[in-house]
């Protein structure tokens, strides 16, 4: 059949990427043609993301695809959670917030207090992190911002509205918001009332695979793109596409989404929301194709990456990723284990609160051996990381009553082989290392479908993905007491 080539944007907290994709009859590729840095902004005391200067670089980058060949479709997918709000007029209300601003210290628990934690869980089925959409609405209540807003349009959501003019929110992205009925599938106006959110800025669902719209005129012949270009709704939660993306073989398999957060779970047909569940505080976000993502969000890298940056801000030498992770490698194992989920590793590092000695903070009240060097600190965040995985995905599977026989790492994290063979040590299982762009790859391909390849579900999709990528393989090793190591988190 006929190729189908078409723009994958990509949006990470560090950077973002924009891709041509390609679909033939037996393979996917795809090529980066625009990436660009990506960080919040601290402006008055808060923490904000240069959105205009995203959609500006997202622009640069569909033009690029446009310039290089056929442009068949146009996807969208980032980071989960946070949001604009557009106003009757359609203008955005102010920059948006960075989740890891701290305007939501606290509400996590008034809500709590107010709903109960049981309501909470059964209604959405999402894991307790303080900075939900839920909990950044509850935080927003009374400002002159939500006053005016007549849309809360999801990250993904707000630039296919300025490339399409239509308003929604995309069902995968949406089920993060603590706002979403996991078992309904509709919004959660009821907990919204309750909380005093003004529900009716909550704009129509649309699925995955649907089409926004073609590209507004203006912004075609801005792009010199064809004036009929479709947008078309991907997975535009990054780790809903970046499970589709992954290259797994039958369903039995665990996935670990590794960038900045590590997201560790499961892949079901309906959502586990027993108290078991709640107690793990275990997440159900909706995936592609009616599919529930059963997993738990742990730190992730993102305390090593800050880490770095913090050396590097203090101008300590050798703290180059590369080289550091080596080094760790040699350096005696499971020293110290710290809780990689502490709330307190959350808010970006700063001079007066750096990364490093926070990690070294909690070891120290852990009663664990206290890290100092950099390469110290990197073997405890490693270790710690493994420790996590191998607990919780265990804990997914108790919970989901299945056993994955592999486990497989995609995302940037899946380029650290030190930590991937780790986690295959940890977890007791092979671990299977790729695509790192798997997120780009499953927009690709639920564009593709859309635009008329023949790719039936996601079993196909990642046939696909696995004919036209290497993966690396980790293999179990014995020698290291992992049980006794997560004993030693609480
Ligand atoms: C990963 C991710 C996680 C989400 C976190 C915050 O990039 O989308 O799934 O919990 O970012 O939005």
């Amino acid at each position: 059949s006929e190729t189908v080539r078409v723009a994958a944007v990509d949006l990470g907290a560090t950077s973002g990427r924009v891709m041509s994709g390609r679909i033939t009859r037996d393979r996917v590729e795809i090529n980066e043609l625009h990436r660009f840095p990506n960080g919040a902004v601290r402006a008055g005391g808060s923490l904000f993301w240069d959105v205009l200067g995203i959609y500006r670089e997202t622009l640069a980058g569909i033009r690029e695809v446009a310039r290089t060949g056929p442009l068949h479709g146009v996807g969208i997918d980032s980071w989960a959670i946070d949001y604009g709000l557009v106003d009757r007029d359609g203008a955005l209300l102010g920059s948006p917030y960075s989740h890891r601003d701290a305007r939501t210290d606290g509400v996590a628990e008034k809500v709590v207090a107010e709903v109960g934690a049981a309501e909470l869980y059964a209604t959405t089925g999402i894991q307790q992190l303080p900075f939900n959409t839920l909990y950044q609405l509850v935080a927003a209540r009374g400002s002159a911002a939500l006053e005016a807003a007549e849309a809360m349009l999801l990250l993904p959501d707000l630039l296919g509205y300025w490339l399409t003019g239509a308003a929604g929110a995309e069902r995968t992205n949406a089920s993060t918001t603590q706002l979403y009925d996991v078992r309904t599938g509709e919004w959660a106006t009821d907990l919204c009332r309750r909380l005093g959110i003004p529900w009716g800025i909550l704009p129509p669902l649309r699925d995955p695979g649907s089409v926004l719209g073609p590209l507004l005129p203006e912004v075609a012949r801005d792009l010199g793109a064809a004036a009929d270009v479709p947008v078309v709704a991907v997975g535009s939660h990054d780790t809903a596409s970046a499970v589709v993306g992954v290259p797994a073989e039958g369903r039995n398999f665990g996935y670990l989404s590794s960038g900045t957060w590590s997201l560790v779970g499961l892949e079901l047909d309906a959502p586990v929301l027993s108290e078991a569940a709640r107690l793990a505080d275990f997440t159900n976000e909706a995936g592609v194709d009616g599919t529930v993502r059963f997993l738990k969000n742990v730190t992730g890298l993102w305390v090593l990456s800050e880490s770095l940056r913090s050396w590097s801000e203090r101008r300590y030498q050798d703290v180059e990723l590369r080289s550091l992770i080596e080094a760790a490698a040699d350096f005696p194992p499971l020293r110290s284990i710290v809780d990689i989920n502490d709330p307190r590793l959350l808010a970006p590092s700063t001079a007066a609160d750096p990364m490093p000695e926070r990690v070294a903070a909690l070891a120290a009240e852990a009663g664990e051996q206290v890290p100092h060097s950099p390469v110290a600190i990197a073997r405890c965040i490693v270790d710690s990381l493994a420790v996590a995985y191998r607990r919780h995905l265990r804990t997914a599977t108790e919970l989901a009553g299945v056993s994955p026989e592999v486990l497989h790492v995609v995302g940037g994290g899946s380029q650290n082989e030190v930590l991937c063979q780790l986690t295959a040590d940890a977890c007791g299982l092979p671990v299977v290392a790729g695509p790192v762009e798997a997120a780009a790859l499953g927009n690709v391909l639920v564009q593709g479908r859309s635009l008329g390849a023949d790719l039936p579900d996601l079993a196909a999709m990642r046939d696909l993905v696995r004919r036209s990528y290497d993966v690396r393989r980790y293999q179990p090793r014995e020698g290291l007491d992992w049980a006794a190591a997560e004993a030693r988190i609480r």
